[in-house]
């Protein structure tokens, strides 16, 4: 039975050489950020990847492939309004009924793994959402940092989500959390949530040593890497938490729910900050694409 992966020649030359790759998710583009920053900051996530020495490559569903490395028309494709947002459970029905849309972070590692590609960033990854005693919502994505083997570069977890709660799940799911250059799980659009981690690390080299290391054991789950934004891109703490509160309470006034939750959040924090947050995840995105590349390098040449 024919897989439907369809990867790139760049990519598939840098797989087979055994060159140092950057996995890149989707769901930003189609659902994170609004046209035209989010084709841009896609573009800028690749450039940077590059620019540090490792092969981009940006995944998602086109016409039903699953894609490992966009060209740019597609890229443009998922910008527009009838992508899907896919997580782990929408794959088959893509598939299937051949749409095109952003893949989440559960289903870029779901793929990147397929496509043997150990290292991945992106902005914030998905989790346990507050309110959760009521709606069991709870992100795949911390589902499949449990069970699939792809090491996650992220600013940390937006407080829209119920932070001390993702890192119990990901505690039990045994999954690390290994702060760059920081004691505290940083808060995305802040570079600290006071929360503390257990392991901090300070170079590109050492979380490298930890990959190696984690598939020496057969260990099988994911890292995630927390990289705090850049100070200079950083929003005050309380202004945004109270941006984010409005947000919450408008989600419920109109009853979103599901897999429109956090699409929804994303877009009216950008509102309310008019812009500001839409920067900083630019920022930060870029500063991850960076942080991976150098991971991604170490690793293959210590591998
Ligand atoms: N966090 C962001 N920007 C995003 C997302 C999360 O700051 O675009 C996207 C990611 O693709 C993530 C997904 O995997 O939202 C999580 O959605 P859900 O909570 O429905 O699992
Ligand atoms: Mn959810």
């Amino acid at each position: 039975m024919r897989r439907p992966l369809r990867v790139s020649d760049e990519v598939a030359i840098a797989l087979r050489n055994s060159e140092p790759i950057v996995a890149l998710e989707s769901t930003i583009i189609s659902h994170g950020m609004p046209f035209p920053q989010n084709v841009e900051c896609a573009r800028n996530v690749e450039s940077a990847v590059e620019a540090s020495g490792a092969r981009a490559a940006t995944i998602a569903i086109v016409d039903g492939d699953l894609v490992v490395g966009l060209t740019p028309d597609e890229m443009d494709k998922l910008a527009d309004t009838s992508a899907i947002k896919a997580s782990r459970r929408d794959l088959a029905a893509a598939v299937a009924s051949k749409l095109t849309g952003g893949t989440t972070v559960a289903a870029t590692m779901m793929i990147a793994h397929l496509a043997g590609i150990r290292i991945f960033a992106t902005g914030g990854i998905g989790g346990v959402h507050r309110g959760y005693e009521n709606t069991l919502d709870v992100s795949a994505d911390l589902e499949e940092l449990a069970q699939t083997p792809v090491a996650v570069v992220c600013a940390g977890i937006k407080s829209v989500l119920d932070l001390p709660r993702t890192l119990e799940y990901l505690e039990t799911k045994g999954v690390a959390v290994l702060g760059f250059r920081i004691d505290n799980l940083p808060a995305f659009y802040a570079r600290d949530s006071g929360l503390p981690l257990d392991y901090r690390v300070e170079t590109a080299a050492d979380i490298a040593a930890m990959l190696i290391a984690h598939d020496s054991i057969g260990l099988n789950n994911g890292t995630l890497i927390a990289n705090p934004i850049p100070a200079a891109h950083a929003l005050p703490r309380e202004t945004m938490d109270r941006l984010i509160n409005t947000a919450i309470k408008e989600m419920e006034a109109a009853a979103i729910t599901g897999k429109d939750a956090t699409p929804f959040l994303l877009q009216r924090i950008t509102e309310l900050s008019a812009g500001d947050s839409l920067a900083a995840n630019m920022a930060l995105v870029v500063n991850n694409a960076r942080l991976a590349a150098e991971i991604a390098v170490s690793y293959a040449t210590s591998g």
